[in-house]
């Protein structure tokens, strides 16, 4: 057996042969990388350039470091297991910091810090960080190159493992390389494990500091991270880049960087529909974008499952890349039931971090299946049986795969100009009081739902509200400024489009209502079709709805298809019970989370939430 089975190229050109003569590096890089290794003080810098070869060199190296371990190539063709240190193992919101000169500009949802001060700290922080190790420099693109969305950046990191991560989640290496040396802005990050290592030194399998940064600074649009390998916190180009620096980019200029996932929805009709959705984070984006639809005839096709950049084309429409290139899925809860075609996706070609490894040298988490196996390897290294009272995999386990592995993956999911898209679609994990699916009464009534999106941190008490986190546009960790600027700048964008073509549609949905049993009321995952098709007849106007207070429900005769679905006339009622009394407490919380922005919080907001009040007012009498 090879090590080197099979190989993807998850990037949008060929990938270069590594024989071939290097990219010209821009002066400007270069000088910037020059400035770097007097700070880091690395033994090597080695330019990335992308190539499948390259790949298979730093996974070699991975494996020999004890980084990361390959997997049974019979069951799970090049692919590989990565256990991080323990205290490594999610993001980490308490140490990502947004530096802008005023605090009021960070606003009151971020970790703000003074610029001067803490590039004073992260100088002594990051001085010699990379002794004893390679400094890799990592030239990279967010959406395809030559679109005019495509943004630009290069990540120096001294951790292999987040180059070839980098290398499926981007368009990394040469083919990024070329329109930077052609005069293309582009975005440094550094990024440092924060483990030097003295002459000699033997280096551990999962190099980290426990000391963490992740620190923006929006108005020079750098971004520097210290200490941790995981990937949000170090593949730089993800949530620091496309959404924190993007989303002050895309508010200078005109368009958004967003938490979305992007869906193409074809009915048996054969006119295709494109969605965007914006879910807080674990509230299964990625099973939505990989929906097996159960509905006969609906197809649903994945253009991506966590980012979406947003602009108004030259057409006047909106329009939507994903600036990704890969999947960095959580593991857990993707199952041969829930998700087939993510675990297709995973056939191969894959890096896991902190799953389960079965004793014939595959991969396992919970949910995978529904029994778990009878003896594995835990994310940590140690003996695993069902009885051991704690998972197998750690509840951010996760896959890193390139989308073109994807069996759903759209024909239209790299397009240069982008889809067109048809409605914007809201959610959160809500036991109660949302409905299953509800549609905005215009744009800046979809803005106010954006901006109170809300998940429950735990499950609710029967019939009440529980412990609700407030996560408006599911931006709360991302957005690189004041949330009541990006509120703003949202009704902006609508007053933008009412002015061109057309304007989307606004939904919110909730798959996770329970009953009083405290059981799902909704199946959810392919049957979350049925909603879609709901909001795809009041799209092409083919569907009545029914006016709430709180926007436009389906009707009890012609709404929400649920033919074939084990669903009693109860739990369908509750799916869709609007209670205006607890609405009305819930708009106590809004307007308490609204002050919070102080004067930076549009009036436009104010006035959806005293509409909303006086609405549900009404409703009650
Ligand atoms: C993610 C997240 O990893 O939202 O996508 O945390
Ligand atoms: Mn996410």
């Amino acid at each position: 057996m090879t090590l080197l089975d099979r190989t993807t190229d998850s990037t949008t050109t060929p990938a270069p042969l590594s024989a071939a003569a290097p990219a010209p590096r821009p002066a400007d890089v270069e000088h910037w990388v020059s400035d770097l290794v007097d700070l880091l003080q690395p033994d090597a810098v080695q330019w990335v350039d992308g190539s499948t070869r390259e790949r298979h060199d730093l996974l070699q190296l991975l494996v020999a470091a004890g980084t990361i371990e390959q997997l049974n190539p019979d069951l799970r063709p090049y692919s590989f297991l990565a256990r991080s240190a323990e205290s490594d193992v999610a993001r980490l919101e308490s140490r990502t910091f947004i530096c802008t000169e005023h605090e009021a500009d960070a606003g009151p949802t971020n970790n703000w810090r003074e610029p001067t001060a803490m590039r004073a700290e992260l100088d002594t922080v990051f001085r010699g960080a990379m002794k004893g190790r390679t400094m890799y420099v990592v030239p990279f693109a967010m959406g395809p190159i030559g679109s005019p969305m495509a943004r630009y950046g290069v990540q120096v990191t001294d951790s292999p493992y987040v180059v070839v991560s980098i290398g499926t989640m981007t368009r990394m290496g040469d083919a990024a390389l070329a329109p930077i040396s052609a005069g293309a802005s582009w975005v440094p990050a550094v990024h440092s494990v924060g483990a030097p290592l003295a002459h000699g030194e033997h280096d551990v399998a999962w190099p980290c500091n426990d000391t963490k940064y992740i620190v923006h600074y929006p108005e020079t649009r750098e971004i520097w991270s210290f200490g941790s390998a995981y990937g949000g916190n170090a593949i730089l180009a993800k949530k620091a880049y496309a959404l924190r620096i993007a989303s002050v980019m895309a508010r200078d200029e005109g368009w958004l960087a967003e938490h979305m996932l992007l869906i193409k929805v074809t009915p048996p009709s054969g006119r295709a529909y494109h969605l965007a959705a914006a879910f807080p984070s674990a509230c299964g984006k990625t099973n939505m974008a990989m929906m097996t639809p159960s509905l006969p005839g609906w197809k649903v096709e994945t253009i991506g499952d966590d980012i979406a950049w947003l602009w108004i084309g030259s057409d006047g429409r909106l329009r939507a890349i994903n600036p990704e290139a890969g999947f960095f899925g959580v593991a857990p809860g993707t199952g041969v039931r829930t998700n087939p075609t993510a675990i297709d996706s995973l056939w191969g070609n894959t890096i896991f971090t902190n799953v389960a490894r079965t004793d014939d040298g595959d991969v396992w988490w919970e949910g995978l299946t529904d029994q778990a196996p009878a003896h594995l390897t835990d994310w940590r290294g140690e003996e695993w049986t069902p009885d051991a009272g704690r998972p197998a995999a750690h509840p951010n386990s996760r896959f890193t795969v390139s989308a073109r592995q994807c069996p759903s993956i759209a024909g239209d999911w790299d397009d240069p100009e982008g889809v067109v898209i048809d409605a914007i679609i809201f959610g959160g994990r809500r036991a109660s009081n949302v409905p299953l699916v509800v549609e905005a009464r215009d744009w800046d009534h979809g803005v106010f739902m954006g901006a109170t999106i809300a998940s429950e941190q735990t499950a609710a008490a029967e019939g009440t509200v529980g412990e609700l986190r407030r996560d408006p546009f599911a931006m709360l960790p991302f957005a690189g400024y004041n949330m009541g600027d990006y509120f703003a700048h949202w009704l902006d964008f609508g007053r933008r489009l009412r002015r061109s073509a057309r304007v989307p549609r606004v939904f919110q949905v909730n798959w996770f209502r329970k009953g009083a049993d405290g059981s799902f009321l909704w199946p959810g995952f392919g049957e979350n079709a049925r909603v879609l098709e709901w909001m795809i007849g009041r799209l092409d106007g083919s569907l009545p709805a029914s006016e709430s207070p709180i926007g436009a429900l389906p009707t009890r005769s012609n709404g929400i298809n649920v033919d074939g679905l084990d669903l009693d006339e109860e739990a369908l009622d509750e799916l869709f019970r609007v209670d205006p009394a607890a609405f009305l407490a819930e708009a106590d919380d809004v307007e308490q989370f609204f002050a919070s922005f102080d004067d930076r919080l549009p009036g436009e907001l104010d006035r959806q939430l005293e509409l909303l009040r006086t609405r549900l007012r009404a409703a009650i009498g």
